[in-house]
């Protein structure tokens, strides 16, 4: 452990779990585990905007991309690379997670991105899920979510990877791992992420029944972290913000790695398997049966 926080205190959280060589913020080496953020995203408009204050050091990125800032591999993709720029950026010390759509925080994973797809493309989809996560559960910058719509599944881990969590107080949003209601299983690390969160007895309702929790009940839990009114989320992440930023760098980061290293090296050490494992899963013809029940069912609600 001793080493842990040594190394730590020299590259940063992310440094720590380096695998690739990406200069960090401080100029060192950091943590880029195994993929490539080549610039592969596709579409025209970007889905995520960030805006840096250079006086606060706090950023916020606006997750934009309509209809429920699901995500795509290339959302993904364009949400790693824009992480990755802020942790390399030695002005940054924050980052607030929004977004612009009215009622949805993110509703998860893509699921067009696991139905009817090829074993390779699932792969990349996945590893870049995996992504997504290491970069955030692992990273050196304080991190609030600040959830203004519902967020299931993939949108809720996303907000459970960061340091803080503040909610819209709306009945009518809901967050949680619901995957057994789309008859698939949260993987080890996502359950790991919501027991680090809400403890191992809420988990375990949570995730066996899938469990969508209103913003009030998800307050109960601790799944969330502070309720406040709609128009007033961002702004609360930002005075919340700079409470976390008063507490010495150096500091937050070592603890923050002490509390979670040992829940990201599980991931890192088991990623070709996870990803492996998901490849099989998903493609399995039962799964994708259920994926296309749960697709009608999403487009009936609406009819
Ligand atoms: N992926 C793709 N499309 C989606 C998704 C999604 N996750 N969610 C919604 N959509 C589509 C809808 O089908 C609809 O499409 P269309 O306009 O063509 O009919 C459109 O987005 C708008 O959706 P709604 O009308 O439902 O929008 P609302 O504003 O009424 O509701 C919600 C927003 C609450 C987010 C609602 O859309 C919802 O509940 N969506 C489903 C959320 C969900 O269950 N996500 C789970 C994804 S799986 C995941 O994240 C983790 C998987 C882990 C895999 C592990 C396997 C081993």
């Amino acid at each position: 452990m001793a080493n842990v926080l040594r190394n730590s205190a020299k590259f940063g959280f992310s440094g720590v779990l380096s695998q690739l060589s990406i200069h960090s913020r401080h100029g060192r080496e950091c943590v880029s585990p195994c993929f490539s953020l080549q610039q592969r995203n596709s579409s025209t408009s970007p889905k995520i905007k960030v805006d840096l204050d250079n006086s606060t050091g706090v950023a916020v990125l606006r997750m934009q991309s309509p209809p429920v800032n699901s995500l795509s591999l290339d959302f993904l993709t364009e949400f790693c690379i824009n992480l990755e720029k802020l942790e390399m950026d030695k002005s940054c010390r924050g980052l607030i997670i929004t977004s612009t759509l009215s009622k949805v925080f993110s509703a998860g994973l893509d699921i067009m991105e696991m139905y009817g797809k090829s074993p390779e493309r699932c792969g990349e989809f996945w590893k870049a899920v995996q992504e997504m996560w290491l970069k955030l559960y692992g990273s050196n910058m304080a991190t609030i979510a600040a959830i203004n719509g519902s967020s299931p599944a993939g949108g809720c881990l996303m907000s459970i990877g960061c340091d803080y969590r503040i909610m819209a107080d709306n009945p009518r949003y809901s967050i949680g791992l619901n995957e057994t209601q789309l008859g698939i299983v949260a993987p080890f690390w996502f359950k790991d992420t919501l027991v680090n969160t809400v403890g191992n007895r809420a988990a375990e309702l949570a995730l066996e029944l899938g469990l969508l929790y209103s913003a009030p009940d998800a307050l109960k839990i601790g799944l969330v972290d502070q309720l406040v009114p709609e128009d007033q989320v961002l702004s609360t992440a930002q005075d919340t913000m700079s409470k976390w930023l008063a507490v010495p760098d150096h500091a937050r980061q070592i603890t923050k790695s002490m509390m979670r290293k040992q829940t990201i090296d599980k991931l890192l050490s088991n990623r070709e398997a996870d990803i492996t494992n998901f490849v099989s899963f998903i493609t399995k013809d039962s799964i994708q049966r259920s994926l296309r029940m749960y697709l009608e069912m999403l487009k009936s609600r609406k009819a």
